[in-house]
């Protein structure tokens, strides 16, 4: 869930200055004529048969497993093919022509092939396919990984990068980018190097999963006399299993421990459990992680880097292990004044339920969630008959109309995998032009992945053989179909995801990028999260949400002001605390693998009262043992989620917040921002958007702008100011 937003003065000035003229109708209704404008253009295509090809599209749909396994097949002897005729040209003869072009076609040509092998591992019904996609994936995977080490090419390739042959802006770029995958790979090494790389990497690898599994393979528990458990529902303690002496059994699963945490009433518990989870694969795990860790700096110094950090970070807008550094340090020194009044708070809130007792970590959680069932009247599940997923939908294909100048239309007789699977063509609103395709496979089924994602089918690249080929997104989410299938209705929290990851696919319709290379999402990872981030403020904004939100009975009913509200304050509430807390962990993360030989027991004690305002780590707690984020997958860039925040908030707040469908700015993001993809630096593209350098301030300002008048408005306040008054005292 996502913690920034803006001010309700802004917000009404929004209302009254865009109001009127872009939307002539009220919420539901204006969407009504939008979603019954869909419902034409489908009725009118369904008569003919199914249609399997759409124009630009390479990407096979609905393949059976014999299919997939010919096609892999066939899309490896192509590559090598290919890369053999690369390395064949003499080193005195190469050219963009024989060397460059040949190999960018090839991706270009065939990531839309690859992802039809490999897509419907995800999402066919069949388990044959499903089976047989995975076993191409394998194949693929490993073909590809065999090529980026092949020295011949990279000969080549060095070759004519030596030669200073002129190239345009993206070329150059993407020639850097190919000589930069080969030497990752310690191609510019010696032999011996280069072998001990790749056994440093598969140690790495067995490392980490080890790490993991220890942690999955935890089956450890805690037991409890009900009594204990007072404040937990009876619906939970069923499902809790019993020991022979009766108690309950909590096992340490977060399904298990979060209820705990935030509704048991009895402090003791909520400790016990909290050491446990804290402490789960004990002090013997933490040299799993040490070892990681040492592992992979030697890595890094092989490949000519000082630490691990600073391999990890060359490739990522934050660049180096300082600045990320700096940047940790300085949104938890700004928070700190509001993250101390939020924790007075709390802790007032425990002295009237549990008298003079210290306030610790594992006290956090529940009084959060007391704070937020005292302050908000919000009734989420109440919330979702505001949410009709069409009505959700044609609000969303609204905003981005009105915003970004994109015109979505079903294309009702496109063939996919399954029948709940919705085709879209994706215009320009102005020109016409086709910009791309929208694959929606909205509904949870059985063998379908099970995540909320957006999938590049295929990229979006400059004329190979005359002809563009055209972005393809497909969006997978795990909405619950509802059986009458009269009015399926969402949750906030699957409205908010919703227009997220439709920020990912506007973002990968709208990139112009020549290279398929950079015109995916494959752009730089701190930055891929942004323009998703963006788009999930529009679900905060009161103008805003009622585009996309009706009363399931009656969609001209949008939903109340009051609820608009409650759902922003409930944003906030104590965000500052919750991100200090995540800090925390980032902070930790980016010191062991930026510096040699850390003492990584002794660095969380040490960490934790500077970051969490003097509450110490709860003892016995070894937080580093069971931190799977920085053993795998997110290692040296836990930074990177608060990071994409931190910015997108400086996006939204300095260019949008005034004006929700200010198309003016809409199609300046769309040009300036999604348009060059991963063909151009981040930060340049992010300062030609602001008109300056992104900031963190707006953030930081925006939060305790949101905060403190979250705070002056209720009761709270007092709570926080007699906390003050007695610190004083
Ligand atoms: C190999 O390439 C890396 C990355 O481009 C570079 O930093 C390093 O100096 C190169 N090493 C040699 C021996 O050329
Ligand atoms: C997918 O292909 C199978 C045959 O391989 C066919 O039976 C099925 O109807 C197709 N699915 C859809 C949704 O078109
Ligand atoms: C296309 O985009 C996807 C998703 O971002 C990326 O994984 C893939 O590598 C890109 N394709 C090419 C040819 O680079
Ligand atoms: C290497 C090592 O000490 N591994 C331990 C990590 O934690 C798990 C679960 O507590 C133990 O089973 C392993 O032996
Ligand atoms: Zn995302």
């Amino acid at each position: 869930m996502e913690r920034e937003g803006n001010s309700e003065k802004t917000l009404r000035r929004s209302k009254t200055k865009k109001g009127s003229n872009t939307i002539p109708l009220a919420g539901g209704a204006a969407l009504l004529t939008l979603a019954v404008s869909l419902v034409i253009t489908a009725i009118n295509s369904r008569r003919n048969s199914k249609r399997k090809d759409l124009p630009g599209c390479n990407f096979r749909v609905n393949l059976s497993a014999s299919e997939i396994l010919k096609l892999a097949d066939r899309i490896i002897a192509k590559s090598k093919e290919v890369n053999d005729a690369v390395a064949s040209i003499p080193l005195d003869k190469v050219t963009y022509k024989n060397v460059i072009s040949p190999l960018a076609e090839l991706e270009a040509q065939q990531f839309p092939l690859v992802q039809s092998c490999v897509v419907p591992k995800l999402v066919s019904t069949s388990d044959k396919v499903r089976k047989a996609s995975a076993e191409a994936e394998k194949k693929i995977d490993a073909h590809i990984s065999s090529c980026s080490k092949r020295e011949d090419v990279y000969r080549v390739v060095k070759a004519f990068a030596a030669k200073g042959e002129w190239m345009g802006p993206d070329a150059r770029h993407y020639v850097n980018c190919l000589m930069r995958d080969f030497e990752r790979n310690g191609l510019n090494l010696t032999t011996t190097k280069r072998e001990e790389i790749q056994r440093l990497r598969a140690q790495i690898d067995e490392i980490s999963f080890q790490y993991v599994q220890n942690l999955n393979d935890d089956s450890s528990s805690v037991l409890f006399h009900e009594n204990e458990l007072a404040g937990l529902p009876a619906e939970f303690l069923k499902t809790l299993e019993k020991a022979e002496n009766g108690m309950f059994k909590v096992t340490l699963k977060s399904h298990h421990v979060l209820p705990v945490l935030e509704l048991c009433k009895i402090g003791n518990t909520r400790r016990l459990v909290a050491m446990a989870y804290g402490n789960r694969c004990g002090k013997d795990n933490i040299s799993v992680l040490e070892d990681l860790v040492q592992a992979r700096h030697k890595f890094a110094r092989l490949l000519g880097y000082s630490n691990y950090a600073e391999y990890a970070l060359s490739l990522r807008m934050a660049m180096t292990p300082s600045k990320v550094l700096e940047f940790l340090e300085d949104i938890s020194s700004s928070l700190s004044d509001l993250a101390n009044k939020e924790l007075a708070t709390l802790k007032e809130l425990k002295k009237q339920e549990e008298g003079e007792l210290p306030f610790g970590v594992e006290d956090l959680l529940y009084y959060v969630k007391k704070v937020e069932q005292q302050e908000f009247d919000l009734d989420l599940g109440a919330l979702k008959q505001y949410f009709p997923v069409n009505l959700v939908l044609s609000g969303i294909f609204k905003i981005s109309q009105d915003l970004f100048g994109l015109r979505f239309e079903e294309i009702a007789d496109a063939e996919a995998w399954h029948s709940d699977v919705r085709v879209f063509s994706v215009f320009d609103l102005s020109s016409g032009e086709l910009l791309g395709y929208f694959y929606l496979d909205m509904y949870t089924r059985e063998g379908k992945y099970g995540q909320t994602c957006v999938v590049a089918l295929q990229n979006g690249s400059a004329a190979l053989n005359g002809a563009r080929q055209v972005p393809m997104a497909l969006l997978i989410s795990q909405l619950q179909k509802d059986i009458d299938g009269i009015s399926n209705l969402l949750r906030f929290s699957e409205v908010v995801s919703l227009l997220h990851e439709f920020g990912h696919v506007v973002q990968h319709l709208c990139n112009r990028a020549s290279f398929a290379r950079f015109s995916g999402l494959r752009v730089d990872p701190d930055f891929v999260e942004i323009p998703a981030k963006v788009l999930e403020n529009w679900c905060y904004e009161s103008f805003s949400l009622k585009l996309i939100s009706g009363f399931h009975q009656d969609i001209t009913k949008p939903i109340k002001d009051e609820i608009c509200k409650s759902l922003k304050r409930w944003r906030y509430s104590c965000s500052a605390l919750k991100l200090k807390q995540e800090v925390l962990y980032c902070l930790f993360d980016q010191i062991i693998h930026s510096a040699e030989n850390v003492d990584i027991v002794e660095l969380f004690k040490d960490l934790h009262p500077k970051v969490m305002l003097g509450l110490p780590m709860l003892e016995g707690t070894n937080p580093a043992s069971c931190f799977p984020r920085c053993a795998i997958g997110y290692e040296a860039a836990c930074y990177s989620r608060i990071w994409s925040e931190v910015f997108a908030a400086d996006i939204f707040i300095s260019k949008f917040r005034d004006g929700l469908l200010d198309h003016h700015v809409g199609m300046q993001f769309r040009t300036k921002v999604l348009a060059p993809g991963g063909a151009k630096d981040p930060v340049e593209i992010l300062s030609d958007f602001l008109g300056r350098e992104p900031s963190i301030q707006a953030f930081v300002d925006n939060k305790i702008e949101c905060i403190i008048s979250f705070l002056s408005c209720h009761h709270l306040t007092q709570l926080a100011l007699a906390a003050d008054l007695g610190k004083k005292r």
